[in-house]
């Protein structure tokens, strides 16, 4: 490992090196040993006195990656969108079942076919996390899968195209309201002309 100082802060090298350097990176005490180890896509970099890599997930490229204990039994569980060996786009689940074996949930998630963004939340307040993610499937969106317990989870969403129709129909609206007053002023505009020039006739 490698040190360098500068400003106030030191600098470790981990001496390690990675095919993407765009990965998200987390730490998190995954084997719970008191040490923060860290998470950089798809690797495990395990403290242990030393940083010792390991992958962690089946996938090429990690877009995006959280961790949040959505089944409550206090270990971190990981939530994913990543790319696979073949560029499929990939929203998954990893639940944390201790010594480091992470498995894929079996709950349909939406694939996206674009870059998104995932993070657990408590959208409902329930006290269970659910899960939000936004990207691409067709259209941009942006999904929150609630947590129903038992590790079941059922998909909301909300596609901003749905915004976007809703601010149309008021413009549209609006745009109706307007040419309806104009309207209406440019015949009582037209009326009163009529009759001052039959008043000026009449005189
Ligand atoms: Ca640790
Ligand atoms: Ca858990
Ligand atoms: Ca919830």
């Amino acid at each position: 490992m490698k040190k360098e100082s500068t400003g106030g802060y030191s600098i470790n090298n981990l001496g390690f090196q990675f095919d993407l350097q765009d990965q998200p990176i987390s730490a998190i005490d995954i084997d719970q040993d008191q040490d923060i180890d860290i998470v950089y896509g798809k690797y495990l970099l395990l403290n242990d006195s030393v940083f010792v890599r390991m992958d962690l997930f089946p996938y090429e490229n990690v877009i995006s990656m959280d961790w949040g204990d959505f089944d409550g039994d206090h270990d971190l569980d990981a939530a994913l969108l990543a790319q696979d060996s073949i560029g499929n786009y990939i929203t998954r689940i990893f639940r944390n079942y201790g010594n480091l074996n992470f498995t894929p949930l079996e709950v349909k998630i939406q694939a996206f076919n674009k870059n998104g963004f995932i993070r657990w939340l408590d959208y409902n307040n329930d006290g269970l996390l659910d899960l939000a993610t936004s990207g691409a499937a067709g259209v941009p969106g942006l999904f929150i899968y609630v947590n129903q317990g038992n590790a079941f989870l059922r998909k909301r969403f909300f596609r901003v195209t749905w915004l976007l129709t809703l601010v149309i129909m008021i413009m549209t609206v609006i745009l109706i309201s307007f040419l309806v007053t104009w309207s209406m002023s440019q015949t009582e505009t037209g009326i009163t002309l009529s009759l001052s020039l039959r008043q000026i006739l009449l005189i």
